[in-house]
């Protein structure tokens, strides 16, 4: 998501964050550009209004036209009401105590994503040390209950389950179980219909009453358009929400509607989906998603993820690597098993500044990346480390030991020395990119 809105602002601010002098007519102009970007990634009118009028409020004072760097002030004028629309501070589940507990209802239309986020925010909760209990309160989805005990039992979380019941007593039925058997959260999957309708509000609202949530999360898909903001405002109003879980983060959608619903319901996302695996849940960061539309690539974010998995010096080994293209073969095979712990290269790469667009999509397949490992494993330790002296013969050869063809292997070897040069500059932005943050939190 954000692919389009992201290479639209960077655009724009490589433009303004250079001039040594603005004047009013191109603050206005700029402003003009990011009310056409935000109207493009479907952020809602009243929400791209309001944003406009703030920004050209803030940089239309003096400080703007007379600051020293006034391209990065109003860059950083921006990016602060970026923040703000996103909801600026990350909002962390509200769950009490593990001597007590803790009810999440789950609720949103059918297919947004609820029985898939319940099970995802159950093992992130065990996780972090807590007992999970889920309850499979969808009687009406056929094989809700089963797609959910699967989910339950892939992720490590013990499942309520009861057929034959109204989805009402099965939620009480498993509030009282995970009392007796010292569960400490309780997470409530409930059915949702395509459209709003009155007996769906009805049954959450009288399960809300039964079980008093702390938490009454919206499972919102991104890809729906405004329509979401509705729906939003619906479920807040009947059944009254804390908070957003929005799921399908990771399509190709425009994604702005999804990003105004905090300003316009005034309830916070806390979680976005990022896939259809179970550890596919990351916390919603506000200024990382700012910064992200921004195109000044999620940093953060980045180093966090790939600190899980290479230790410090190990980083600092392969970006000096990197960064003189002495990075090898042998490095690159290496790369593909941290990928792996690190989850998808795609979602990692989305992170990197201004990697958007230049790797693409074909690079990153698991096929291919097992395909490419077999060429790399069928080459002598020697040639790893340095691919230029692989010639005709062995190449041959090295397609023969792979099972692949002289074409892949020319293929890889062409596209590694691409990537090479790639990453080189990379690197190089990532610092550029990195001191900018700084500057601006600063
Ligand atoms: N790509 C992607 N798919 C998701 C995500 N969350 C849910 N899905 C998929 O969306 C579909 C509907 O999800 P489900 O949990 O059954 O929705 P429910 O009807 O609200 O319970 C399933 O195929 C899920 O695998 C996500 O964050 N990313
Ligand atoms: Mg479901």
């Amino acid at each position: 998501m954000l692919d389009r809105i992201t290479e639209k602002f960077t655009d724009i601010f490589r433009q303004v964050s250079g001039k040594a002098v603005i004047s009013e007519k191109n603050i206005e102009d700029t402003v003009n550009e990011i009310k056409v970007a935000l109207l493009e990634a479907d952020v809602n009118v009243r929400v791209v209004r309001r944003f406009v009028n703030h920004t050209i409020e803030e940089a239309r004072g003096e400080k703007v036209l007379k600051a020293v760097n006034p391209g990065q002030l109003f860059t950083k004028i921006v990016y602060d009401r970026m923040v703000s629309l996103l909801g600026d501070e990350r909002q962390d589940l509200d769950l009490k105590g593990p001597d007590t507990v803790s009810c999440i209802l789950m609720m949103g239309l059918q297919g947004s994503g609820k029985t898939t986020s319940a099970a995802k925010l159950g093992v992130r909760l065990k996780k972090e040390g807590r007992k999970p209990l889920l309850v499979a309160a969808d009687l009406v989805r056929p094989a809700a209950v089963e797609q959910l005990a699967i989910l339950g039992s892939q992720g490590g979380v013990d499942v309520y389950r009861e057929e034959g019941s109204s989805a009402l007593t099965v939620a009480k039925n498993g509030y009282k179980h995970a009392k007796k058997q010292l569960y400490d959260t309780v997470i409530f999957d409930t059915t949702g219909r395509l459209h709003i309708d009155e007996e769906m509000m009805a049954e959450i609202a009288a399960m809300a009453k039964a079980v008093d949530p702390v938490e009454a999360l919206l499972v919102a898909d991104a890809m729906t358009g405004q329509h979401a903001v509705d729906i939003a405002k619906e479920f807040d109003e009947r059944v009254g929400i804390t908070g957003v879980i929005l799921s399908k983060f990771d399509s190709d959608a425009r994604g702005g509607a999804a990003l105004s619903l905090k300003s316009i319901t005034g309830k916070p996302i806390k979680f976005i989906g990022t896939g259809e695996k179970l550890d596919q849940l990351e916390v919603f960061y506000p200024e990382r998603i700012a910064s992200r539309i921004l195109g000044m690539g999620d940093v953060v974010s980045l180093v966090e993820k790939a600190q899980e998995t290479i230790d410090r010096k190990e980083a600092e080994v392969l970006e000096k690597k990197l960064a003189k293209a002495t990075f090898t073969l042998e490095d690159y095979l290496d790369s593909f098993a941290r990928v792996r712990k690190m989850g998808s290269l795609q979602s990692l790469i989305e992170m990197v500044p201004g990697a958007a667009g230049k790797i693409s999509e074909d690079d990153l397949d698991d096929k291919q990346m097992k395909q490419e490992e077999a060429i790399i494993l069928s080459m002598t330790r020697q040639e790893r480390n340095n691919h230029r002296i692989i010639g005709p013969s062995r190449r041959k050869r090295i397609a023969r030991g792979s099972g692949t063809s002289v074409y892949d292997v020319n293929r890889l070897l062409k596209k590694f020395e691409k990537m090479r040069l790639t990453m080189k500059k990379m690197v190089k932005n990532k610092k550029y990119q990195a001191e900018m943050m700084s500057r601006l939190n600063g």
